[in-house]
């Protein structure tokens, strides 16, 4: 359901007769549609940042920019809909760090096991140079880097047993996003890591294809994956954020100042998402509580311990290490 060609095509056409149904009818000759991709469903944090953000493109620009958000991987998942925005034929797309550590190895350093030491330490990076830095850094490779959103941190869940230490991960497939650094992440803590796309987690849980994941609070619940593997020990180990970005083939074909309002709009849509994702992360905990779930609070240094080897071998330029320097320096 989640990567089907099918409905990607129609979205894909509803997108056409939206636009034409917001004009009225007629075309503008002088609108500009634009869609964006978000592998969450609606109502999550990151959907409605983009849509706060369309509001505010489509009353800024008198109803020229329309910007249509496309939920719940109606069009693919993280890593296919990146392809088709290199491509440019989708314009903008909300996803993970990870899928793009394949992409542009400065996205690594984020998305290092243990890189921040707090959800403000990671605000006060992305909103800093390091977070400038990586995001220019997505212009070669036909990214257009707006924004970094919260994606709060990232614990393992089971549907077996706690991890009360990473000795417990030992013998379980743990299911990780699509970058090899994950895969090392999981092995370097002695699981089995099974890259798998966020769609298809939930009847792996249910299938026993995998033994548990990671993840935040809002996508433990917003997912279900609670109700199917109850185990969830606050190992707190990525704070990697998310990111919104820019097909740069579109970019191009703006002009200068719409370029500027889209910077201005995605900017002023981080504090938006901040509000919507701390509300989120609490209702979400609250949600997962009440279905009677447990959660464990492991004491975190061994498992920081045993990624070690993880930052050697990803940090394998002395301008990673320097950015990984920087992001450590930051006092926050
Ligand atoms: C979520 C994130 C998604 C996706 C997902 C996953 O926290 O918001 O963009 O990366 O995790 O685990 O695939």
């Amino acid at each position: 359901m989640h990567d089907n060609p099918v409905t990607r095509r129609t979205a894909l056409k509803a997108g056409l007769s939206t636009a034409l149904i917001a004009t009225g009818g007629c075309s503008r000759s002088d609108q500009r549609v634009l869609r964006s991709s978000d592998t969450h469903p609606s109502g999550y944090p990151t959907v409605e940042a983009v849509r706060h953000m369309s509001e505010q493109l489509s009353i800024r620009s008198d109803g020229r920019l329309q910007l249509k958000v496309y939920p719940g991987a109606v069009l693919g998942d993280e890593k296919g809909t990146l392809e088709i925005t290199v491509f440019g034929g989708l314009d903008f797309n909300r996803v993970n760090l990870a899928p793009l550590n394949s992409i542009a190895e400065e996205t690594l350093v984020p998305s290092l096991p243990f890189m921040f030491r707090s959800i403000a330490h990671m605000r006060a990076a992305m909103d800093g140079a390091p977070g400038q830095a990586i995001l220019k850094a997505l212009e070669p490779h036909g990214l257009i880097g707006l924004s970094f959103y919260d994606s709060g941190a990232r614990s393992f869940y089971t549907t077996s047993r706690f991890i009360r230490e990473p000795a417990d991960l030992k013998g379980l497939k743990i299911r990780v996003q699509n970058s090899d650094l994950y895969v090392s992440m999981v092995e370097a803590l002695g699981g089995d890591a099974t890259p798998m796309a966020f769609g298809e987690v939930y009847q792996g849980l249910l299938q026993g294809v995998v033994d548990g994941a990671e993840n935040n609070w809002p996508s433990y619940e917003s997912t279900r994956h609670f109700e199917a593997a109850q185990f969830y020990s606050l190992t707190r180990h990525v704070m990697a954020p998310e990111v919104l970005l820019m097909s740069a083939r579109s970019w191009r074909k703006l002009s200068e100042d719409d370029q500027q309002l889209i910077r201005t709009c995605a900017t002023e849509s981080v504090q938006v998402m901040r509000d919507l994702w701390d509300a989120r992360v609490e209702k979400s905990r609250q949600t997962v509580m009440a279905a009677g779930n447990e959660v464990y609070e492991p004491d975190l240094v061994p498992f920081q311990k045993q990624v070690g080897p993880v930052w050697d071998r990803y940090l394998s330029t002395p301008a990673l290490r320097a950015l990984a320097d920087q992001i450590q320096a930051l006092e926050a």
